[in-house]
């Protein structure tokens, strides 16, 4: 099978109509970023800045992607990719790898990680979910992926790059599972301090934006980091406080995870050997 550029007859992979900008990714002129720090003789004017950064994007917008992707239903770095690429309003073929599919292996050797999620965007190839969400930002500066105040972009960076590299014992206890509902499943002791920890987490974020976003009024790339959690808190039925439950219903109710769990609902049922953790 070729990279990427596969078509619809031979793979089944699905062309996702550029999104129209959500409400919540369309930046309110108030908050537009302040113009960069540069010495006053090559200082931008606001309007060429606002010019620029559309070039940079219409630039982006010309180029084929493809996001390579495994499961909607268990997989929650797909989830997680995909959600950043449709945020940043790319226009992308889906590549589904098919679980008994032979060209599963063939797919998932072209990401050098042998890891999905993946994408090609022209001929730049990047995988590793953080990386994706930075080529994306740098790429699509107007979808504000990152908040725009410093510190709340640090606070952002710093929770993203925690669930990135950590939680190990709430992904294997309480794998996704879009499907499933387990009303009294009982957390391994050794995940409950993963819980707590994102709890925390939640509720500092909220606290300083007042939410309904981790990060005030639009998405992040922290909400999408967590939204993989939100659901698995719905599916294992994690008693959460009110706030926190309110941000993790916000989450599930978002357009974008609407489209992504019809995805994973019309999936085969029970694929037996991804019931772990993914
Ligand atoms: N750190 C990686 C994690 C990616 C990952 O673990 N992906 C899983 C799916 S959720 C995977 O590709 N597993 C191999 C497979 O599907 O066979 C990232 O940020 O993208």
């Amino acid at each position: 099978m070729a990279d990427g550029k596969t078509t619809k007859s031979d793979t089944g992979t699905a062309r996702i109509a550029a999104p129209a900008p959500a409400p919540a990714l369309v930046k309110s002129p108030a908050k537009s970023r302040p113009p960069a720090k540069t010495p006053s003789a090559r200082r931008a004017a606001p309007a060429d800045i606002a010019t620029e950064k559309s070039d940079k994007a219409l630039e982006g917008s010309q180029k084929s992607a493809a996001l390579t992707l495994s499961s909607k239903n268990y997989s929650s770095w797909s989830l997680r990719g995909w959600l950043l690429c449709r945020m940043a309003g790319l226009d992308f073929t889906e590549v589904m790898i098919e679980i008994d599919d032979d060209a599963r292996q063939e797919l998932l050797l072209l990401s050098p990680s042998v890891l999905v999620p993946r994408l090609t965007h022209g001929d730049v190839v990047v995988w590793d979910t953080l990386a994706i969400a930075e080529y994306l930002n740098e790429t699509f500066p107007d979808a504000g992926l990152w908040p725009e105040d410093p510190a709340a972009r640090a606070l952002c960076r710093a929770v993203a790059g925690e669930m990135h590299s950590g939680f190990h014992n709430l992904r294997s206890a309480l794998p996704m599972n879009l499907k499933a509902r387990h009303e009294r499943f009982k957390i391994f002791s050794g995940a409950r301090p993963d819980v707590e920890r994102v709890k925390t987490i939640w509720t500092e974020c909220l606290d300083r934006s007042g939410g309904p976003w981790l990060f005030g009024d639009r998405p992040t790339v922290a909400d999408a980091m967590y939204a993989p959690v939100c659901s698995r808190f719905h599916t294992y039925a994690v008693d959460l406080p009110e706030a926190l439950e309110r941000y993790a219903a916000h989450i599930l109710s978002w357009p974008l995870m609407a489209d992504w769990i019809a995805g994973a609902l019309a999936e085969p049922d029970e694929i037996v050997e991804l019931e772990v953790e993914f």
